[in-house]
């Protein structure tokens, strides 16, 4: 039987490798997850994978790329197989040096057929829908199947977190991320989601919601392990409002844990709202990302308007629902006059957690286009694992300036700072913009802590943590 091993960098936990790894499980295939390779590469050795997938999102392609290296070095004849957003946009990342096999999309059906029919060559898996299979510097290409239905979501079995359980770090973290929905309606200019679905034209039903009582075994059996709170990682949480009143209820019944979502604030009403408080939730977040209407509207692509997010605040703040924005600043054309107005958008409806990062327009997405204009030629490699720290902007001065920025961004809309002082200190480079990283890290280090339930002390292990593993 073949075994695959999914092997990453980060100490966290990823939904896609714990789905793969229980669907294969379930269909009889061996598979592991195991964190740090190179620090385990003995262990990795002992286990004789015949496979190694690695679930890749586009800033970790030069880890991926030397690990698979690293990887075919020390287990001659072993086959490495790339996943996840990366190469299902960037299929040609199969031509590279240590990578064998790139799946596109959904990794399900693709992942068990190939582990099912190798026999030691690549004859014998050439056919396997989603896979772009390298042999002798030629590149088979296969179309890709349809998307899983919605029932065949439901019918997925559980995520498979004992690998992860392993790892003191993981096992003691208060919150755990769940899923429960696949696809997005909507086509931001930023976001994978537009040329998802250009990929999956013509393939199924792009926006699917497993079904309630599947959600609510899973999140039954996560219970006794001992969470404190959930993290739903969809997309869009608030897809369905009946959906969302039988989910609330049965919740409230059987998980009754505190939980954190995510929507978009058209979705937002008196109805959701209550739903949502009663069954526990602890933050409802949604998308600003610029407080200029237009540049929502017409750059990113999102159609949201004040309107919407006067009225998404009005109804979450009458109900005493705490919520979470998300904001982006560093577009080449933003103005200092259109980064305050996204601070004083979320200071006039009072955001309880204002979040900010800086825009990574990703290779690919409409927004890379658009920037490029500008910024000329972007490339994976420019990004680094951070969006609070990486910027395209070419112009020293304007990055250093985006960085301020957004490193102030919670402090001015919590402290209600005026246009002024918020020009003069994302301008300021004298010494005291060496205290800017506190006064972030104090802000997004309290948000943290009130919605996910972590200590300070967990979350300065989990800096210490994130600098070494990034470094
Ligand atoms: C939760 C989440 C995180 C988590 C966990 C990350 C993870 N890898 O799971 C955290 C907070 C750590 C995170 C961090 C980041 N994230 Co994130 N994240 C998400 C989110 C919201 C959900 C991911 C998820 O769990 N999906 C559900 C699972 C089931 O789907 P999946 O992972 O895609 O897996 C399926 C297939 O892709 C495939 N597959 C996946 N891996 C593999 C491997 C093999 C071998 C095979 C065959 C198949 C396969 O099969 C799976 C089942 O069908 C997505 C948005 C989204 N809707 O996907 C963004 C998303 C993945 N993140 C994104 C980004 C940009 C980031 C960051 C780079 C942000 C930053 N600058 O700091 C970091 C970098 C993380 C890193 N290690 O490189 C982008 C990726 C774009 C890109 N071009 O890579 C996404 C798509 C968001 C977006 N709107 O564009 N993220
Ligand atoms: S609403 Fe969110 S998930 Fe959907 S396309 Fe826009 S950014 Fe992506």
């Amino acid at each position: 039987m073949n075994k695959i091993i999914f092997v990453q960098r980060e100490s966290e936990d990823r939904l896609g490798v714990m789905i793969l790894t229980a669907y294969l499980k379930a269909n009889g295939i061996d598979a592991e997850i195991i964190i740090d390779p190179y620090k385990r590469i003995n262990v990795i050795k002992q286990l004789k994978p015949d496979f190694i997938g690695i679930s890749l999102l586009s800033p970790s392609v030069d880890w991926t790329l030397s690990t698979c290296r690293f990887l075919k070095k020390h287990l001659p004849g072993v086959v490495t197989v790339l996943g996840g957003p990366h190469p299902t946009f960037f299929p040609n990342v199969v031509e590279q040096d240590g990578v064998d096999i790139v799946c596109v999309g959904e990794g399900e059906k693709p992942l068990l057929q190939m582990l099912q029919s190798y026999d030691g060559t690549f004859a014998s898996i050439e056919n396997t829908p989603n896979l772009w299979i390298k042999k002798n510097n030629t590149i088979k290409k296969k179309t890709l199947i349809p998307l899983l239905t919605k029932d065949e979501l439901s019918e997925l079995p559980f995520c498979d977190r004992r690998h992860y359980s392993q790892h003191p770090r993981l096992r003691n973290t208060p919150h755990r991320r769940v899923w429960t929905s696949r696809g997005c309606p909507y086509s931001c200019s930023y976001c994978f989601n537009s040329n998802y679905k250009e990929i999956y034209k013509g393939l199924g039903v792009m926006v699917r919601q497993r079904s309630v009582d599947s959600v609510i075994n899973e999140l039954k059996q996560l219970k006794t392990i001992g969470v404190e709170v959930l993290d739903f990682v969809d997309d869009h949480f608030l897809l369905s409002k009946k959906w969302i009143q039988d989910f609330c209820e049965q919740y409230r019944k059987h998980v009754g844990l505190p939980f954190v979502c995510n929507t978009t604030a058209q979705h937002i009403d008196t109805d959701m709202v209550i739903a949502l408080k009663s069954a526990g939730c602890r933050s409802l977040n949604f998308a600003i990302e610029s407080g200029v209407e237009s540049i929502r509207k017409n750059i990113y692509n999102k159609n949201i308007t004040d309107e919407h997010i006067y009225t998404a605040a009005e109804v979450l703040n009458t109900h005493g629902l705490p919520f979470l924005t998300y904001n982006m600043l560093g577009l080449p054309e933003e103005t200092l006059e259109d980064m305050y107005r996204t601070v004083k958008i979320n200071q006039q409806i009072n955001t309880t957690y204002p979040w900010c990062s800086i825009l990574q327009p990703y290779p690919g997405t409409e927004i890379a286009e658009h920037v490029m204009k500008s910024e000329g030629e972007l490339s994976a490699q420019v990004f680094t694992y951070s969006y609070f720290q990486s910027s395209v902007i070419g112009e020293p001065k304007r990055r250093k300036m985006i960085r301020n920025a957004v490193k102030l961004f919670a402090h001015c809309v919590n402290g209600n700072v005026s246009y002024d002082e918020f020009v003069r200190m994302v301008q300021d480079v004298s010494i005291k913009s060496y205290l800017y990283p506190f006064i972030f890290y104090y802000h997004y280090g309290t948000g943290i802590k009130s919605r996910y339930g972590y200590s300070w002390h967990e979350l300065f292990k989990f800096w210490l943590y994130s600098r070494s593993s990034t470094n």
